[in-house]
């Protein structure tokens, strides 16, 4: 088929997620066409059947914010139209599935016709979708999709509650090339760059974004780090760096806690790491940390939102309350108490990852994107 993918071209999951579905499709022979104001991070041009369509934006005085959804717009109908696109499949509601639904229009007048496939994420629903500024146009664009994905039961279950949604919205998992790991894991180690042998790794990579609660991952690292010797690796960039930096100093755990920055090398990081820390306020899956279990490592998280539709208690990691610092500390010491148990858990994770795997996802979202045509043909 000919696929438009729409997405967020950052380090964020949801542009991670668009990006390896598109690059997976093409694999399958699909003809895939990224359509975004960037080069998504993890775009690789190794098969012939990607391409890339940047969105431009004019400067113009008068514009205090520059109107994206119109020039994104445009570029869906000029692409949908010159490579004859079938399919639309936009990552990220806001204001993908607006603009989608206005190409779909535009596309209408000059008699032409392509599908759009919604795929809701998260914070397009929760934090930002549902804010009184955004509601209406975000309930509009989901009710007139032509088919609605979320990511977890949780996220379906909440735009539900959330929004007048008139149509079913189908659960698709996030997905994982379990495979990538394995060859990462082939690869040796270089473990000992970081910490001395008998020290644990503990883990945490998000934007560091409120939501994140990065505070949080430094209070669970200073109990943990009184009681195990560890490091703490923190991966990604975003506002809360600074506060969580100060932190940091203020407990004088500044030797022990290296701060990262954004890294495309995150398999070669999470092959070293025994602990994944996510205790944030909320997480519609929760991609990082299954990428953290893929390459065999225990997650200690929060059980909001759809974590523990990822993160398994007492199997795979543990489970706390948000906020509660001293249950998550207790948890991750009992993992890493003795290399027995944390061996049993990681092993665990990987095991876990398998039910996520892309072999099994892909054909749901190849089905789904038949199926926009199939109601036509009945
Ligand atoms: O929260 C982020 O780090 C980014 C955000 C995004 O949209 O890029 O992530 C959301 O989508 C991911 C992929 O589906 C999910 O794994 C994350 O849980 C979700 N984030 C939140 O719900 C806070």
């Amino acid at each position: 088929m000919k696929i438009g993918i729409v997405c967020y071209p950052t380090f964020g999951g949801s542009g991670v997620v668009a990006t390896e579905l598109g690059m997976a499709l093409a694999d399958k022979g699909h003809e895939v066409h990224f359509i975004t104001y960037n080069q998504p991070v993890r775009l690789d041009f190794i098969s012939h059947h990607l391409h890339f369509h940047q969105v431009l934006l004019e400067e113009y005085p008068l514009f205090q914010y520059q109107p994206y959804e119109l020039a994104l717009s445009s570029k869906m109908v000029e692409v949908v139209e010159k490579y004859e696109l079938e399919v639309l499949h936009v990552h990220y509601a806001i204001p993908h599935a607006y603009a989608a639904y206005m190409a779909k229009q535009m596309l209408k007048e000059k008699g032409l016709s392509v599908k759009v496939v919604t795929t809701l994420h998260g914070t397009d629903i929760t934090l930002v979708g549902s804010h009184p500024t955004y509601k209406t146009a975000v309930e509009f664009s989901i009710n007139n999709s032509d088919v609605v994905t979320s990511v977890s039961n949780d996220l379906k279950k909440t735009t539900n509650r959330l929004f007048n949604i008139k149509k079913d919205i189908k659960v698709i998992y996030n997905f994982i090339d379990v495979d990538k790991y394995d060859k990462a894991h082939q690869q040796k180690c270089n473990r000992i760059a970081i910490a001395k042998p008998h020290e644990r790794i503990l883990t945490h990579i998000s934007n560091f974004r409120p939501v994140k609660r990065v505070d949080d991952v430094i209070k669970i690292f200073y109990k943990v780090h009184k009681d195990i010797p560890s490091k703490l690796l923190m991966i990604g960039e975003g506002p809360d760096r600074a506060k969580a930096e100060n932190l940091v100093n203020r407990l004088k755990i500044s030797d022990d806690v290296l701060f990262l920055g954004n890294s495309s090398e995150v398999t070669k990081v999470l092959c070293y790491t025994d602990i994944f820390l996510l205790p944030s306020q909320t997480e519609s899956f929760g991609l990082a940390a299954l990428e953290a279990m893929a390459a065999k490592t225990a997650v200690i998280s929060t059980n909001t939102g759809g974590l523990p539709e990822v993160n398994i208690q007492g199997v795979t990691g543990y489970l706390s309350d948000l906020g509660d610092v001293e249950d998550m500390a207790k948890n991750a010491i009992s993992i890493l108490k003795d290399d027995e148990t944390l061996e049993t858990f990681k092993q665990n994770a990987r095991e876990h990852t398998k039910r996520f795997s892309l072999e099994n996802i892909l054909p749901v979202y190849e089905e789904i994107y038949k199926s926009c045509y199939k109601s036509e043909v009945e």
